[in-house]
């Protein structure tokens, strides 16, 4: 298949789905041609049967806010008739699923049909796309989108309950690569962290406001309390200083590393204890699984999809969001019964192997076939 993905080029979630997804089609002798506005982050090195097609908007002084969707559009339409793509899977609703109908409707203008499917991450649905601004063109952008996937049955839930949805919605998880993310000897680095043999808790996210990652440090100060420990935080963004000021307050600036933007995100989760994710809103938590994948049980909030991944008394602990004080007295429980721990790292283990790239994948390429073999091309479309 020649399948076109479009996507946000940033570390976050949906990104980095969706270019594993399509590196991993490639893998399997699909064409894939990634459009989007900046090389994404995970898409550095030549691979075979990979194209990248860049979408740069055209300044004018008249724009204050260049016009990206138009630009989209305009791209699609290029590369769907130029490279002759059988298909376009684009993640993140907003703008894409509406992007991606536009350019559908342009091509059939010139009786040129492309089956388009949208993946939704959690906040286009949650956050963004339930507000009032974009509700009412994401919910047509779903509707028109040929297929729709959502990567948790919370999600799917989720998406229904809030939009007038007529559409069906596939559920295909988000997935591993154990190539990548297994648990690997670093002693060396562990010891440099923890040189006393300190447990080390660790947090990954993109530093939101919907991450609460001061609610991490505020169960790091209950657990290093009762347990020798060290807390290492992984990425950036806007409630970094937030975050930073509150080490501060406490007094826990030494045993608190901020590691900032890590590519080898696996080296670190290979030295860790315990995961932190006390988010308010998580469609499905990638990160976590990434932690579990390699061995590292999870201390999370019981939101959105996080339950249909860390299973509670098994892989890790659920706690109602903002309840700092179960989250500390279950990582404390967890963290000072080492039978329990190695317990749990096997399981995390386990469940991770739900989620392996090598069974989620193939799900993708079923869906793409039942997509193309379902939906034919309805001539009175080029007139709505
Ligand atoms: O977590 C983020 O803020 C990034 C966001 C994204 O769309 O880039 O991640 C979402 O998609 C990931 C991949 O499908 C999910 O694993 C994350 O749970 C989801 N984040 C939220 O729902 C907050």
């Amino acid at each position: 298949m020649k399948i076109g993905i479009v996507c946000y080029p940033t570390y976050g979630g949906s990104g980095v789905v969706a270019t594993e997804l399509g590196k991993g089609l490639a893998r399997k002798g699909h064409q894939v041609h990634f459009i989007t506005y900046r090389q994404p982050a995970r898409l550095i090195n030549f691979q075979e049967n990979v194209f990248y097609h860049e979408v740069s908007s055209a300044d004018y002084p008249l724009f204050e806010y260049p016009p990206y969707d138009t630009a989209l559009t305009s791209k699609l339409v290029d590369v769907v008739k130029y490279e002759n793509l059988d298909l376009l899977h684009v993640h993140y609703a907003i703008p894409h699923a509406t992007v991606a109908y536009m350019a559908k409707k342009i091509l059939l203008t010139e009786g040129r049909y492309v089956p388009t499917v949208t993946t939704l991450h959690g906040t286009d649905i949650t956050l963004v796309g339930s507000n009032r601004t974009f509700a009412p063109v994401v919910a047509f952008s779903i509707n028109k989108s040929d297929g729709v996937t959502a990567v948790s049955q919370s999600l799917k839930k989720q998406t229904l309950d809030l939009f007038d949805i007529n559409n069906d919605i596939e559920v295909i998880y988000n997935f591993i690569d154990f190539e990548r993310f297994r648990r690997v000897n670093k002693d060396h680095f562990r010891k440099a962290i923890a040189p006393d043999g300190e447990k080390i808790l660790v947090h990954v996210s993109n530093f939101r406001k919907v991450k609460r990652v001061r609610d991490v440090v505020k169960i790091f100060e209950k657990v290093y309390a009762k347990v020798p420990s060290k807390l290492l935080l992984i990425g950036d963004g806007p409630e970094r200083q937030n975050v930073e000021d509150l080490c501060r307050e406490i007094g826990l600036c030494d045993e608190i590393r901020f590691l900032g933007k890590q590519d080898a995100v696996e080296e670190v989760l290979a030295i860790s204890d315990l995961f932190i994710m006390p988010s308010e809103s998580e469609s499905f938590g990638l990160a976590a699984l990434e932690a579990m994948a390699c061995e590292v049980p999870v201390i999370s909030s019981n939101i959105g999809g996080l339950p249909e991944v860390n299973i509670e008394g098994q892989t890790g602990f659920l706690s109602n969001v903002g309840d700092i004080d179960e989250m500390a007295n279950n990582a404390i429980r967890l963290l000072s019964d080492e039978e329990m721990l190695q317990k749990f790292r096997l399981n995390a283990l386990e469940q991770a192997k739900k989620f392996d790239i090598e069974n989620i994948l193939p799900h993708y390429e079923r869906y793409y076939e039942h997509i193309l073999a379902t939906k034919i091309y309805d001539k009175t479309d080029v007139k709505v």
